[in-house]
């Protein structure tokens, strides 16, 4: 499966009223021209999570975009998304690729060189690395990892790098510079007053590069 995209939106439906602002928001970003989602619901009981992820599916499909789901790998073989994306309290990506073969791209979260190293050592087709910038919640995410050690990261990975946390649309270019093939993004769009505007801003500037 091919890594085609270089804008990758993170959900939170916690920033919505209710699921149907929340899936109304995710398809603004895909009208933007948005081309890979990753929903990303960690509270959500499993069969809940499995029919948003179906619903999701169903709306990414409708705009040619690829679906990620966070952290579980059955929800993302079960609901036909195109790869999961593991955070470090996750099964390795070793062993996603044992239950799912080729059929998902696997994405890690990774937050120093050492994960970045293991992360393609066990087969990860791609990597997030951060938080680069203050985030929202900065507790949850830790202290930022800066702009020198991701360049150190796409340095020495060999896998596509995408830059995460806090990523604004007068950061993209900074961290285009280091090297990324993008850049994943939550609040930076789903917290946009008009968010189909504020993906194709986010595209425009890394399409430029
Ligand atoms: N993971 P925003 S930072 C989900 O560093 C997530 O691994 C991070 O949201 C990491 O674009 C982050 O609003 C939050 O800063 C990204």
């Amino acid at each position: 499966m091919v890594m085609d995209f270089s804008l990758y939106l993170i959900t939170d439906r916690k920033l919505f009223a209710d699921d149907d602002s929340f899936f109304a928001a995710i398809e603004a970003a895909l009208r933007g021209g948005l081309r890979a989602v990753q929903l990303r619901e960690k509270d959500l009981p499993t069969r809940e999570l499995l029919a948003m992820a179906h619903g999701m599916r169903a709306l990414a499909s409708k705009y040619g975009a690829k679906l990620f789901i966070n952290d579980r790998t059955d929800v993302a073989l079960c609901s036909g998304a195109d790869g999961v994306h593991l955070g470090q309290a996750c099964i390795p990506a070793y062993a996603a690729r044992k239950i799912a073969g080729d059929r998902l791209l696997i994405g890690v979260s990774t937050h120093s060189l050492q994960e970045a190293d293991i992360a393609e050592k066990e087969g990860a087709d791609f990597i997030t690395f951060g938080p680069l910038y203050q985030t929202p919640s900065k507790a949850k995410y830790g202290s930022p990892v800066g702009l020198a050690a991701l360049n150190k990261v796409t340095e020495q990975i060999g896998i596509p790098v995408f830059g995460i946390g806090g990523i604004r649309p007068d950061s993209v270019n900074e961290v285009m510079e280091c090297g990324v093939r993008g850049i994943a993004v939550i609040s930076g769009i789903l917290g946009a007053s008009d968010i189909a505007a504020e993906a194709k801003n986010y595209l425009n500037t890394l399409e430029k590069r």
